[in-house]
């Protein structure tokens, strides 16, 4: 396809991922992170368009769906992926942590759907893809703060889902298990990780099957584990 495609988060781990099974897939990539150097590679090797943004300030959020489109001409999709997360007793966590765990999770995802909606339903088409998470629906110890995020990104997406839908935009949400990635300072590659842990390509797999659903179907949500993790 020619569809162009915005994968937030790209500069490493499930949005690097997905941002590479696009391209192969023959989409136009806008990468977006923080960290330029990294997404730098990641663009040469998708041939897309890097855009350093931080997705939880609103300006920057706005200029990647500007820049995507002003660069390639159209805009069909939005992978919400970047997230920040960090476990800890609640009576442990301060209040900026909890503060950049919502303005990424939860205002970040807010920001950049907010800069593509008014595009995709003018056009009548395009498409959300939103990495939740499997504590999305469930709660557990240290997971106050990261857990509280992506109960309200999950919100964020579902009422969106039904604001859109009447327009031919489709919103999917995928609710990941464990994921062998960067994610909460860990290093990805451990030799257990294999059973333990999901693969970036596996969650970027899940990101194509709702992509590649039929014009009139929408995968709402869809949950996916490592087998050996109970939840
Ligand atoms: O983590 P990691 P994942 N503005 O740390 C970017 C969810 N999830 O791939 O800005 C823009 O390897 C950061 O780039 P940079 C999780 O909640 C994970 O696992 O350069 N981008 C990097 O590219 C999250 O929503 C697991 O630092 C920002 C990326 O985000 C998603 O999966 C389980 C940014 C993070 O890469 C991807 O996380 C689960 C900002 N302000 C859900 N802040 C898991 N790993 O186990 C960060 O259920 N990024």
């Amino acid at each position: 396809t020619d569809q162009v495609a915005i994968v937030t988060g790209a500069s490493r781990g499930i949005g690097r991922a997905t941002a590479l099974l696009l391209a192969m897939q023959g989409a136009k990539v806008v990468c977006v992170a923080r960290s330029a150097d990294e997404l730098e590679e990641v663009a040469h090797k998708t041939r897309g368009l890097a855009i350093p943004a931080d997705v939880s300030d609103a300006d920057d959020a706005q200029n990647v769906a500007d820049e995507a489109l002003r660069h390639f001409g159209r805009l069909d999709i939005l992978v919400c992926n970047a997230g920040v997360g960090s476990f800890n007793l609640l009576e442990h966590f301060s209040a900026t942590e909890w503060d950049r765990m919502f303005d990424v999770n939860v205002k970040g995802t807010f920001l950049l759907c907010k800069a593509v909606v008014p595009h995709f339903k003018a056009q009548r088409s395009g498409h959300i893809v939103g990495i939740a998470s499997d504590v999305a629906r469930r709660t557990f110890e240290h997971g106050t703060a990261y857990g509280a995020s992506k109960f309200a990104q999950d919100a964020v997406l579902a009422s969106l889902r039904k604001e859109v839908r009447p327009h031919g935009v489709k919103v999917s949400t995928i609710y990941p298990g464990l994921v062998d990635t960067y994610f909460n300072d860990s290093l990805p590659g451990s030799p257990d990780a294999e059973k333990t842990h999901l693969k970036p390509s596996d969650v970027a797999q899940a990101v194509r099957y709702v992509l590649e659903a039929p014009a009139h179907v929408v995968v709402d949500e869809l949950m996916l584990h490592p087998l050996t993790q109970e939840w």
